[in-house]
């Protein structure tokens, strides 16, 4: 069974947030940083204590008291540069060739494939370029009480102090998108539909992809296909990406994009065409519909239903484009019927395997209106992505590298035309066929709306490992 008193938080359960610090860091001081840890580990907040907190938050709405629930959720990560500055012998968590121990600066231009420049490095912030040892995670309700617990925390590690253990490489702040925004990405799109439902863990499960083994997210359960040494059991992967997102200009391409006509041949408004050309590159409408399952027309009250927005799968389309484009993001990210109900002789591949848990928050301003109008971003906004999984090789790589950027996936498509790359996150020349329901084989090219800044690769260690392993 999941102990789930020794499991950090965000991994199984997500730490609750309307805002967040990723605080990145550097160990200066490696024998009092691992005096300090012993103060900070008390902090962390484990699954066990997120569910706790979940029930607070529907006690406070349910008796309709004023305010917000005050919650604080704090979780730590590191690096195999970490690792490695602290002394801690780290490889059960991967070989040599594991982009855990490589890193990500240099994975991105590996196996990644985010734009370099010509020092050989990728075109990241200057930030991401340095030697990263650790992250630690703050989530809560509010800016005040996550600013609080950050000067705990620095307090802990004597940051202003002559003393101090860690040195603060950069701090990010995410915030989830005001009012009606709340949930959707910068682009609009509803988030954190798609999640994979963990055996043994999640009590609720609805009509979906299958369930999925704990071990594809935590480390040492059934599922996880490497032996770990007891204290890296109970953890699990975290990939940090700093992605920034050119949300004006997006808007710009499907406005000057429109398509004319949808599948069944009816004549669309400039503004329909629009939408179903965003919808089409994502895989769900805006309201979380998915298209697959009403691919020409939105359906709000669809797409916020837990009980049917994930409940399809491409089935019976693997040689069409009709409904959803093969190179839509959600297709190419979790491809369904297309690997697991190939057409036969071809066997069933299983994707298990390949899931990731998502666990990304926004960050940056809304658009203005001067950036609207100009179609021109003027002020960073993006995605501060994380995801957890137990193999990196298996889940984002993968994904980013074998599916994201190729043009030729998913592959049994039966079909003269080439997917194309993820519209959103391939990184290459973005290209896709399927985008006009009427002329599949039409192929469209289109600029990079998301662009990657930075990232790193982390363990987020069990309670356990932390105390007897990591801590002194
Ligand atoms: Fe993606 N977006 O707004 O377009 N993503 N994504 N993603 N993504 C998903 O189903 C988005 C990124 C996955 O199980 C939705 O929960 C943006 C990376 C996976 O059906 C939307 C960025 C990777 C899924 C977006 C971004 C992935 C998924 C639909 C960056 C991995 C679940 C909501 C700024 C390499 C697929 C939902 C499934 C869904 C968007 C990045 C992967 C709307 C804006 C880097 C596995």
């Amino acid at each position: 069974p999941l102990d789930l008193e020794n499991i950090q938080g965000d991994i199984l359960s997500g730490l609750p947030k309307k805002t967040q610090f990723y605080i990145f860091f550097d160990v200066t001081d490696t024998k009092k940083f691992r005096e300090d840890l012993n103060k900070f580990i008390p902090l962390i907040k484990t699954v066990e204590g997120v569910l706790k907190d979940r029930d607070a938050i529907k006690d406070h709405k349910k008796k309709k008291l004023p305010g917000l629930v005050h919650i604080v959720g704090v979780n730590i990560a590191f690096s195999h540069k970490g690792f490695v500055k602290l002394g801690i012998d780290d490889t059960t968590l991967g070989g040599v060739e594991d982009p855990f121990v490589i890193g990500q600066k240099q994975d991105a231009i590996t196996n990644l494939g985010d734009p370099k420049k010509a020092d050989g490095n990728p075109d990241w912030d200057s930030h991401f370029l340095q030697e990263i040892h650790g992250v630690i995670l703050i989530s809560g309700e509010s800016h005040g009480s996550i600013r609080k617990t950050k000067y705990e925390i620095e307090h802990i590690f004597g940051v202003h102090s002559p003393h101090a253990s860690i040195k603060e490489i950069v701090t990010l702040q995410g915030d989830v998108r005001p009012g009606d925004e709340s949930g959707h990405e910068h682009f609009g799109f509803l988030d954190g539909i798609s999640n994979p439902v963990v055996n043994g863990f999640d009590t609720v499960i609805n009509p979906g992809p299958k369930t999925v083994d704990p071990g594809v997210v935590v480390t040492g359960h059934t599922g996880d296909i490497t032996q770990r040494a007891d204290w890296a059991t109970d953890g699990s992967f975290l990939v940090f990406r700093y992605l920034f997102q050119h949300v004006p200009e997006f808007n710009d391409f499907l406005k000057k994009n429109p398509i004319a006509k949808d599948g069944d041949g009816k004549v669309l408004t400039p503004e329909e065409g629009s939408d179903l050309l965003g919808a089409r590159m994502v895989g769900r409408w805006k309201s979380g519909a998915p298209i697959d399952i009403t691919p020409f027309k939105d359906d709000p009250a669809l797409g916020t239903d837990p009980k049917r927005n994930n409940d399809f799968a491409f089935a019976g389309e693997i040689s069409s484009q009709l409904r959803c484009p093969f190179a839509a993001h959600v297709r190419k990210t979790n491809p369904r019927d297309d690997l697991e109900v190939p057409p036969p002789p071809t066997p069933p591949i299983a994707i298990e395997g390949r899931r990731i848990m998502r666990r990304g928050v926004q960050f940056g301003p809304e658009v203005t209106r001067e950036e609207a109008h100009t179609a021109k971003t003027q002020h960073g906004r993006g995605l501060l992505f994380a995801c957890y999984q137990t193999s990196i090789v298996n889940g984002f790589q993968f994904l980013q590298q074998s599916w994201a950027n190729n043009e030729k996936f998913p592959p049994f498509t039966g079909r003269p035309e080439a997917p194309g790359l993820d519209p959103l996150i391939g990184q290459g020349d973005r290209a896709m066929s399927g985008l006009d329901p009427l002329n599949e084989q039409t192929v469209i090219g289109m600029p990079a709306f998301i662009i990657p800044r930075g990232g790193e690769y982390f363990f987020s260690p069990s309670l356990k490992g932390l105390k007897s392993t990591i801590a002194s």
